[in-house]
């Protein structure tokens, strides 16, 4: 017999990434948004201090993007890119690889950052075999570091609960330690002294598996989803100097770091690192849509393009790539991006936020606060026995006071839409502070 469930009821949904029957006893609702702010259905508002999840980067609603979605579902509601094509998608390629960093010209359109990061393996494992060298299929992730949820992501990820219930994933894979040192580098601001050395972590794969058998290593620029690990300074350069001597790809996921997060338009940018290949999603749309666009270098792209001009030079693509409601929200997106001048807008912001993350040093359980960009991060010391109940605990609280922050293992995350003033930074804060104070 099937269950005959109201509307409003809250069984049927299986919540992701959730706690669904703690979730269901105490439900958290958001109804509304407006820029910098949310509103809950017992008529709340609630400063947002994780762009949704990291995505509205414009800030919520903006008219512009709500318009372009209007006007482009009511003209053209679909049309496939498969051997068929609608100018919406040129364009916005055409306006994505324009803000890239150097060297990137093309792009692939996805659905989401977990397809981005199947897009990205499978192209590292495709562009190996057209040139000649198809004994490179290693894929290397790194420890704790995040990549969506689909099987080859789980599988270059490095979250333990991400992984476990789900089998032996992909083979060939192996993982670079993590880079998180509290010992040598707590309460750093910005990116941390010691740890450049751990990039040599991939000549220890190499000797052991060979790099004629390793295709590319992923990592997220900042690992974000982990609790915000900052690189240490000279370490993704020393990864990339690696890649480079032994023709390893360098894909740098930057689902989070992209669209201005860091206070330039890539994390690459930041790093002044040049992977060849990014993975991109949320900022794309900023959030309205769900988008994903994967950015090669051209020596990516055109190994594919030497066969028969009638033969599909990647065998690979989603029926909603380059979806025209998609693309209409993504080119709003980047003229509000331009206009506002976000891309760069963090690194305005960057000292001050630093200062109030910081400030919060002292406060009780906070073994660590980093920072980078418009990113901060607060570690606690676990309760024994109840790892993630503190930081669970201080994100209800902060909700119940107007403040939306993101808890991941014992980390409170924030990374707030980059539209955000200074007294919005002060109340973020005054909410966070009398949360940490008092919270058990
Ligand atoms: N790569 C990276 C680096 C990400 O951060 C993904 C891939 C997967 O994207 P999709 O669109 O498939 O979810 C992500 C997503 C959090 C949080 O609070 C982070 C993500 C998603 C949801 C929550 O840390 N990152």
């Amino acid at each position: 017999m099937s269950a005959k469930l109201a509307t409003n009821d809250l069984e049927a949904f299986w919540m992701p990434f959730t706690a669904n029957r703690q979730y269901k006893k105490a439900p958290r609702l958001l109804v509304g948004a407006e820029r910098t702010h949310y509103a809950t259905n017992d008529g709340r508002r609630v400063l947002d201090g994780t762009s949704g999840l990291w995505c509205v980067n414009a800030g919520h609603c903006r008219p512009k993007i709500v318009e372009a979605i209007r006007k482009q579902v009511g003209e053209l509601d679909f049309a496939g890119t498969f051997q068929m094509g609608h100018p919406k998608a040129f364009e916005c390629a055409s306006k994505l690889v324009n803000i890239a960093p150097p060297g990137f010209h093309h792009v692939f359109f996805t659905n989401s950052g977990s397809e981005s990061v199947e897009t990205a393996l499978k192209m590292a494992l495709a562009y190996h075999r057209a040139k000649g060298n198809a004994s490179k299929v290693r894929l290397i992730g790194r420890e704790r570091g995040y990549h969506g949820v689909n099987f080859g992501g789980t599988s270059v990820g490095g979250i333990g609960n991400n992984r476990k219930m789900f089998g032996t994933l992909l083979s060939g894979v192996d993982h670079l330690r993590h880079t998180h040192d509290l010992d040598r580098n707590a309460f750093s601001r910005g990116e941390p002294e010691h740890g450049a050395e751990l990039a040599d972590d991939l000549e220890r794969l190499v000797a052991l598996h060979d790099a004629s058998t390793i295709a590319a290593v992923i990592v997220e620029p900042v690992a974000c989803s982990t609790g915000v690990l900052v690189p240490p300074k000279g370490y993704l350069k020393r990864l990339a100097a690696i890649c480079a001597k032994y023709d390893i790809l360098l894909i740098f996921d930057e689902v989070i770091t992209a669209f201005g997060r860091l206070g330039t338009p890539f994390g690459a940018d930041y790093f002044g690192v040049s992977p060849d290949i990014i993975t991109t999603a949320k900022g794309v749309t900023n959030g309205t849509i769900p988008m994903g666009a994967v950015f090669v270098k051209t020596k990516i792209h055109d190994a594919f393009m030497s066969g028969p001009e009638e033969v599909i030079d990647l065998f690979h693509g989603y029926t909603y790539s380059g979806h025209p409601v998609a693309c209409a929200a993504s080119i709003a997106t980047l003229e509000i991006y331009k206009e506002e001048g976000l891309l760069t807008r963090a690194s305005k912001l960057a000292p001050y936020w630093e200062d109030a993350v910081h400030s919060l040093k002292g406060l009780p359980h906070i073994i660590d606060i980093r920072n980078i960009g418009l990113i901060g991060a607060i570690e606690f010391d676990p309760i024994p026995g109840e790892p993630m109940k503190r930081a669970h605990t201080r994100f209800v609280e902060a909700f119940e006071r107007g403040l939306l922050v993101r808890a991941t293992g014992d980390i409170i995350a924030l990374s707030p839409p980059l539209i955000i003033e200074k007294k919005e930074i002060d109340q973020l804060f005054d909410i966070l502070s009398s949360v940490l104070k008092t919270a058990n």
